[in-house]
């Protein structure tokens, strides 16, 4: 960054300032995070994000094998933004697996050397504490080398509630029968505003972090995430990065933030526009500027795309996460039944991006570089089970007809809260 050609670009910018705390490994301030956002040339923004990113992970960008299994759609909280949920009553779309047919999901992938399963789901109000400590262990028996990173703090939140216990009893059991690790998820913009528009019933920012911190003293490590692209302000996710970077001066437990690209298809706020690939790198670069403290900043395929992830891999990223084998969070029934990219895949993308491929396991221990041992068999064996189980087999739920769904009944709110919002977009 000590050419005159970058000094000049900083400088025309108007990034000097902020350019000489990154070189002095300063923390940035919330008015540094908003010039970020604000800036034009996203170029620069970038390259300043690539400077910390590269002085943390050097050429590595990281990549895991995993699975993710989504053990219930069933959900009461009704976030408008998203469009996964059923409503626990009379939804033709709801699902619940029994621990034993998601061990089967796992069972289903024994042939794929798998280290993560990442295990989340709607907050459904029928299932008992014995049910989650029965998933973790039935799929940790299924899959006993394998990390298990399950529950949000959202779905932590109700496990508390029905184990009428407290967060750190309940994440030592949690932790007996299989939790390895907690993914990101369920905080998406720490903002009360937002959160009384699209959120109301989830736990607030407050809960998320005071459950985050429960979680990190009992030696769990977890992720981060922000949902943006819907209708956030830029201050109220400079003020995201500033709460979560505090928890983390505090419990140093957060190993990845991902900046998750809002999906509007089939949700209540689908006449919004999504974000384009230009704003996804930007909250990639400035995640990364802002969060100084963590490791690592993800900049998950499936949401930002292969090819966006590529570039973000030079705007701050240096994880692409998995082989995931299949996602129903913003899954498409009609158009695709699995999203995968097999291993070969993964690196291929990364050595294409210029970067180097490093395999992790959810803590980021290293477990192979470059081409070890990577294939296609993902591919193979995801298409084969397709069949074995689908989510909207129904499992345990009746279905009926001439129903409501959840997303039909919020699409007036949806409606009303775009317009309400429409002066701020
Ligand atoms: O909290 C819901 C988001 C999250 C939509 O920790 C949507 O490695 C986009 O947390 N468009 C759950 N996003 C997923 C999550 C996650 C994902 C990948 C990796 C990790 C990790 C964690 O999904 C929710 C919500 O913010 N979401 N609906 C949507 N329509």
């Amino acid at each position: 960054m000590k050419s005159n050609f970058w000094q000049h670009q900083i400088e025309a910018a108007g990034l000097g300032a902020i350019a000489a705390k990154i070189e002095r490994g300063e923390r940035l301030s919330f008015d540094d995070g908003l010039a970020l956002y604000r800036n034009p040339n996203l170029n620069v923004v970038g390259a300043l994000a690539n400077r910390v990113r590269e002085r943390k992970n050097s050429d590595v960008a990281y990549w895991v094998r995993n699975q993710h299994v989504n053990y219930t759609n069933v959900c009461n909280k009704g976030c408008l933004f998203c469009s996964f949920y059923a409503k626990p009553k009379d939804d033709p779309r709801a699902y619940v697996m029994t621990p034993r047919q998601a061990a089967q999901k796992v069972r289903n992938y024994a042939d794929v050397p798998i280290s993560e399963v990442h295990v989340v789901g709607g907050v459904n109000p029928k299932l008992p504490y014995a049910y989650y400590l029965e998933l973790l262990q039935e799929i940790k028996a299924a899959r006993p080398n394998a990390h298990i990173k399950a529950f949000t703090m959202v779905e932590i939140d109700q496990i508390v509630r029905i184990a009428k216990k407290s967060p750190r009893e309940v994440f030592e059991d949690l932790k007996a029968a299989g939790l390895d690790a907690l993914p990101g998820g369920g905080a998406e913009v720490m903002s009360d505003r937002v959160h009384e528009d699209l959120f109301a019933t989830k736990p607030d920012s407050a809960r998320w972090l005071e459950l985050a911190r429960a979680a990190h003293l009992s030696g769990l490590k977890s992720n981060a995430t922000l949902l943006y692209g819907h209708v956030e302000q830029t201050p109220e996710k400079v003020e995201h990065f500033v709460k979560l970077r505090e928890l983390q001066d505090e419990t140093g437990g957060f190993l990845s933030f991902i900046p998750l690209s809002w999906h509007p298809e089939k949700t209540a706020l689908e006449d919004l526009k999504a974000p384009t690939g230009v704003e996804d790198l930007r909250e990639i670069a400035v995640s990364r500027l802002m969060l100084d403290n963590f490791p690592h900043i993800k900049s998950f395929w499936i949401m930002n795309s292969a090819p966006v992830t590529q570039s973000a891999l030079w705007f701050g990223a240096d994880d692409v996460d998995g082989t995931i084998m299949e996602y129903e969070i913003i899954r498409d029934p009609a158009k695709d039944r699995k999203q995968v990219l097999t291993s070969r895949q993964l690196v291929e993308m990364i050595v294409e991006a210029g970067r180097e491929p490093v395999e992790r396991d959810p803590l980021y221990n290293v477990l192979s570089r470059g081409l070890e041992g990577v294939s296609d068999v993902e591919t193979l064996l995801s298409n084969q089970n397709a069949d074995l189980i689908q989510p909207s087999a129904n499992l345990g739920i009746t279905q009926r007809e001439g129903i409501t769904t959840a997303s039909q009944s919020l699409k007036e709110r949806g409606r009303e809260l775009i317009e309400s919002n429409s002066h701020r977009l």
